[in-house]
């Protein structure tokens, strides 16, 4: 049984919403975040970046979202894995690309517009990490014009590694009533039962 470590408000979700996609019976272990148990010897010894989600599977022991999902797809095969080299390629592309060029500053428009108590948040760095959205979004934009996913003009993992990351955009309207292409993307990917399902307590 596939074990995943984490809980359903973090990264881990990304992780059983492809799970449950591909139909792979999995297990949610909870580590309580607040109690610091991502940061205790035991979890460590699994992911030793004491941060969730981890991964084990049959002796494979992973940390980093995005590669779970791409090796549940190319694990259980079928039309959300690669069919071939070139759209494993594409599908490793579009994840790296959400991961360096998207995720680091949607996820500030997340802190600084919901997350964090609003003490701490700043609604000066959520406008910055808006602007600077605003190159990487419009690649994604005009490819969505012209296909309804990102890779193989299917459903599949890569479109759940580039919607988890583009998804906190959604917290800022005046972004994406810009980006028509991926408003409709994401409110289509978004809303999947299995992506729903994952998030559900
Ligand atoms: N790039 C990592 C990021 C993991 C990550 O930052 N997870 C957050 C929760 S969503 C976490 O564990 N934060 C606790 C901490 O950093 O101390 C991944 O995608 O797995």
């Amino acid at each position: 049984m596939i074990k995943i470590y984490g809980t359903k408000q973090s990264r881990a979700t990304r992780v059983i919403w492809a799970a449950l996609e591909l139909g792979l019976p999995h297990e949610l272990i909870h580590v309580d975040r607040v109690a610091g148990d991502h940061k205790k010897p035991d979890f460590l010894k699994i992911n030793p970046n004491g941060r969730i989600p981890a991964l084990e599977d049959d002796g494979l022991v992973m940390f980093e979202s995005l590669a779970m999902t791409l090796y549940l797809a190319k694990k259980a095969g079928g039309p959300l894995a690669p069919k071939d080299l070139k759209e494993d390629a594409l599908m490793t592309m579009w994840t790296l690309w959400g991961v360096n060029e998207v995720e680091p500053h949607s996820v500030q428009v997340l802190y600084h517009r919901m997350l964090w108590p609003e003490d701490k948040r700043d609604e000066k760095k959520a406008l910055e990490a808006i602007e600077i959205l605003r190159a990487p979004l419009a690649v994604l934009e005009s490819h969505l014009a012209h296909h309804d996913y990102v890779v193989g003009d299917r459903f599949t993992v890569a479109d759940i590694n580039v919607a988890a990351v583009c998804a906190y955009a959604r917290l800022a309207p005046e972004l994406l009533k810009t980006l028509p292409h991926i408003e409709a993307y994401l409110n289509r990917v978004l809303e999947r039962p299995h992506q729903l399902a994952s998030r559900k307590v």
